[in-house]
């Protein structure tokens, strides 16, 4: 298909047809999501399950205020991959804060992967106190999601010492729950109405989105792209929520798009953090339509089969696709072995 021929002429009303949310939100079926906060806070400590061991070091630079981490390996992880083996790396943060994220490389094929390499989180030893540490454990895919193992959350620095010296640290890995999705969830509905070529995303809310700014939140907004082979046609976005985590919108956003185009288009939703000053940036994106993966897919196939009906479900954000190109290409994963050490 020819791009430039094709003509959407896309409708011009970008947010909040009351009619349209009314409708969406009368139809969500509880049953397709669930609140799993209401659900798993019981029993929580009993349901965590033990997924291998994470060995680092901890150490605190009072000359220079930095947090000094070395992670030194893995052991014990489980097998992701059908081969029955995974391809661990780590993604740290120092919580509340989550711009500041380090990652180590990927290890190809092994379940006890040697790290050993050193980060440095710049921070005041006053403020140690307030932060946590937050390692997770991922499964590198080259061609799909990377799935988490798991995460090991250090919620007392000063557990082990008083960082003056390099203190050594063993903790068990605990398996990523639906609990761990580290980015947050984005619940839309998609509905299409064939006769009239139109159709409407309902951008209904996001839960446990991820903390961008040094206050522990973020000021959430949700900017939806139509997509066509890779080009953006239209953009629209939604409100701001300023301060929260767990923002609700109910806001429709509508696209024209003829019966004959919708198997050419799809949806790219990113959840974006406002920032009053500098560049707003992109919590998590999911994507929707015929070309998408897993549960995108699924609910665009969802939304064309019940017609005029809004369809809605729960999505988990992931990384921007660019990052883990861009991680790719550094090479990380070219090596079958890690470096080897003295
Ligand atoms: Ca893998
Ligand atoms: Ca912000």
């Amino acid at each position: 298909m020819n791009v430039s021929s094709v003509d959407f002429s896309m409708g011009t009303e970008p947010v909040l047809q009351r009619g349209e949310t009314t409708t969406s939100i009368g139809r969500i079926k509880p049953e397709l999501y669930k609140q799993k906060s209401v659900d798993s806070e019981g029993n929580r400590e009993d349901d965590v399950k033990i997924c291998g061991k994470l060995h680092f070091t901890l150490q605190y630079d009072y000359e220079n205020e930095l947090l000094v981490i070395k992670i030194i390996k893995a052991l014990d992880l489980p097998a992701k991959d059908f081969t029955g083996t995974s391809d661990p790396y780590v993604k740290m943060y120092l919580l509340p804060d989550r711009k500041k994220k380090f990652q180590t490389r990927v290890h190809r094929k092994t379940l006890n992967p040697l790290f050993d390499e050193t980060f440095q989180f710049p921070v005041a030893y006053d403020q140690l106190s307030n932060r946590k540490l937050h390692f997770s454990v991922y499964d590198f895919d080259r061609f799909s999601r990377h799935d988490m193992i798991g995460e090991v959350i250090l919620d007392n620095l000063f557990e082990v010492s008083d960082l003056s010296r390099e203190a050594t640290v063993w903790k068990d890995i605990h398996c990523a729950t639906t609990e761990s999705i580290d980015l947050g969830e984005i619940m839309f509905s998609l509905c299409y109405l064939p006769t009239a070529g139109r159709m409407t995303l309902t951008v209904i809310k996001c839960r446990n989105l991820k903390a961008m700014d040094i206050t522990g939140s973020s000021d959430p907004y949700v900017k939806v792209s139509l997509m066509c082979e890779g080009r953006r046609l239209k953009k629209r976005k939604t409100t701001t929520k300023k301060n929260t985590l767990n923002p609700v919108y109910n806001e429709a956003i509508i696209f024209d798009i003829p019966p004959e185009n919708v198997d050419q288009v799809s949806l790219c939703i990113a959840v974006m953090d406002y920032d009053r000053v500098g560049h707003n940036e992109v919590i998590g994106v999911c994507r929707t339509g015929l070309d998408a993966e897993g549960l995108g897919r699924d609910h665009w196939n969802e939304m064309l089969a019940y017609h005029r009906k809004p369809i809605t479900h729960w999505h988990p954000l992931l990384e921007l696709p660019g990052r883990a190109t861009s991680f790719d290409s550094q090479g990380s994963c070219s090596s079958p072995k890690p470096p080897s050490t003295p």
